[in-house]
């Protein structure tokens, strides 16, 4: 294992339920440190730039809508094993089908939704990283 960065989004859902702090616990009970973090309201630009990815999908519009629907809190979350063991933290996408105990299954109510995001690869990790925190570096290994 190898000490990572990833990039984690407390989605507006979970904002507006007042969950930030329970949702940081569970970064921090598992050994994850917040590297940076910012509260933002994104725009619809960055929201387009950031979830480029699913530009086809047919849930994009809502999901751009969605995501600028209010405040994200914004974070790159530092620590052995980041990026899939923020995944394990999370949950699968839809939160009907995630594990009891993870994220999404506690604090999400649709696939919409879904509380939280978190990059899914060390490639995306360190893009996601770079478009939000362009002067943090990104560990390689
Ligand atoms: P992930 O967030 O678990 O990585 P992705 O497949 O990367 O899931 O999808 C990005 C986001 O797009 C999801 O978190 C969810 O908010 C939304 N999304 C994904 N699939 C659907 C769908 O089938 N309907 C509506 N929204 C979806
Ligand atoms: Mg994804």
């Amino acid at each position: 294992m190898a000490v990572e960065r990833t990039l984690s989004i407390i989605k507006p859902d979970a904002v507006a339920k007042n969950v930030i702090g329970k949702i940081i616990s569970r970064f921090e009970d598992n050994g994850l440190k917040i590297a940076a973090a910012r509260m933002q309201l994104l725009s619809q630009s960055e929201a387009e730039g950031f979830y480029a990815v699913h530009r086809e999908r047919p849930f994009f519009g809502d999901l751009v809508k969605f995501m600028i629907s209010g405040p994200v809190m914004i974070m790159a979350l530092e620590g052995e094993d980041a990026i899939l063991k923020n995944r394990a933290l999370m949950g699968a996408t839809d939160p009907r089908k995630a594990e009891p105990g993870t994220i999404r299954a506690d604090f999400a109510e649709s696939i919409d939704a879904n509380a939280v995001h978190g990059s899914d690869a060390p490639e995306t990790a360190a893009v996601e990283i770079a478009y939000f925190f362009p002067s943090l570096s990104v560990y390689s290994r």
